[in-house]
């Protein structure tokens, strides 16, 4: 990558090993076993990789969204669900490096920058998936503590994570300009677990329920003001979605390079068949595709790094583009393997299979769609005043 920094290419080369060496030899036990990769995550924390996006004063390398984005690419080429201890806690920090006071920056940035706590990000809940102004959790004011009821769902890290940013109402009548983003401690009074849910793809990574019961937590642990909450999770999802897309990135190299590898070794009718002009055209457009997502993915990330405004319609186009490549460059890497491709003694097919959630979560490709689309909108209004 011409464009990366010698520290970018640092932070690369120290997750390209980490992907190498500690997780192509676990990553089918993971994926079997649905256990969450503690091991790796301590690699990943003796590596001092946690902290590439947290400023430097409070612990951190002083990066943004593409080293972010370098971390979660590199990791997701040797596994999509590995890399998620990293990348979901990225997410789950972003609320308090948008919106966070200097105190909750001082008190959870240097715990998250080492790697000693994960983070995750909840917003999600049984009725509010792509209309996520319909949460329905709530938090009421009660002298210095807010009370949290509610049930969020699918939260990435759940369960494994120590902080936990949470959209709660504080003014119900209001919907989504009545919601409020706080930070929820594990340990926190009437807060608890559900089930682990059994996935398709990313197994390595902990996906559950979060449940507040009359779950009462510091008022100071209010991010913002009460009825920011919609504006920092939407704020939030803006600056994620490349990291989504960096995995998918990460996820398709990893396919096709697989599928270079096996297309050169097997051999079919007397000639590797990776000799047959055919196989060799498949390869090209995969390759293709994969170096423009990469390119588009950290373009978008170096402008939001730039400070450029308004990065919604980017952001979107970019977990958009590398998703839909990612499905596509996975499903034609299990179609060169052939049979070999369906087995799972082969890691393609779970590659497949890793890649479909990234057109799924932080908004469908649907909603990516509807972004974009209202952007335009947007900036055509503009044009015309
Ligand atoms: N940044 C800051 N504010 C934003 C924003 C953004 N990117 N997008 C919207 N807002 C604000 C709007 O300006 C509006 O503010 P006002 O009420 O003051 O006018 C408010 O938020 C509501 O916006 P909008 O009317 O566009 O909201 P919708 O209910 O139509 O929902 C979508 C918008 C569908 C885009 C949103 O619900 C969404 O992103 N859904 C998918 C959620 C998701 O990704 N879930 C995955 C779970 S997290 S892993």
């Amino acid at each position: 990558m011409p464009y990366f920094t010698e520290e970018q290419i640092m932070i690369r080369d120290l997750a390209r090993r980490i992907a190498r060496e500690k997780i192509v030899p676990v990553r089918e036990h993971y994926d079997r076993t649905g256990d969450f990769p503690w091991d790796i995550v301590d690699e990943i924390r003796n590596a001092d990789l946690f902290g590439v996006f947290i400023p430097e004063e409070f612990g951190g390398f002083g990066g943004g969204i593409t080293e972010m984005a370098i971390v979660t690419e590199e990791l997701s080429w040797a596994c999509g669900g590995i890399s998620l201890g990293f990348a979901a806690s990225g997410l789950g920090t972003m609320p308090i490096l948008l919106s966070g006071s200097d105190e909750q920056k001082a008190k959870f940035l240097p715990q998250i920058a080492t790697g000693e706590k994960l983070t995750a990000f909840a917003l999600t809940e049984p009725n509010a998936g792509s209309d996520a102004g319909g949460i329905k959790t709530t938090a009421v004011r009660d002298g210095d503590s807010y009370i949290l009821n509610g049930t969020k769902q699918w939260i990435t890290n759940g369960g494994e994570a120590k902080i936990y940013t949470v959209i709660a109402l504080t003014n119900p009548s209001r919907g989504a300009r009545g919601a409020s983003a706080f930070i929820v401690e594990d340990g926190a009074e009437g807060f608890c677990y559900g089930k682990k849910e059994d996935k398709m793809g990313i197994r390595a990574s902990a996906t559950r329920e979060l449940i507040f019961e009359n779950c009462r937590i510091p008022a100071e642990n209010l991010i913002g003001r009460e009825g920011m909450g919609f504006m920092v999770a939407m704020a939030t999802l803006d600056k994620s979605r490349p990291g989504v897309a960096a995995q998918a990135v990460g996820i398709a190299q990893g396919a096709l390079d697989a599928a270079v590898d096996y297309a050169r070794e097997r051999e079919q009718f007397g000639k590797p068949i990776i000799a047959n002009q055919g196989l060799q055209w498949m390869l090209a457009d995969m390759a293709t595709k994969v170096e423009s997502a990469r390119a588009f993915v950290y373009d978008v990330a170096n402008r939001i790094d730039r400070g450029e405004r308004d990065v919604s319609k980017l952001s979107a186009m970019a977990k958009l583009y590398a998703s839909d490549i990612a499905m596509t460059v996975t499903t034609d890497a299990v179609q060169v393997f052939g049979g070999y491709g369906y087995m799972r003694e082969y890691p393609v097919e779970k590659m497949m299979r890793d890649a479909k959630i990234t057109q799924i979560y932080e908004g469908t490709n649907q909603i990516q769609r509807d972004v974009i689309g209202k952007a335009l909108i947007r900036e055509a209004a503009k044009k015309r005043e």
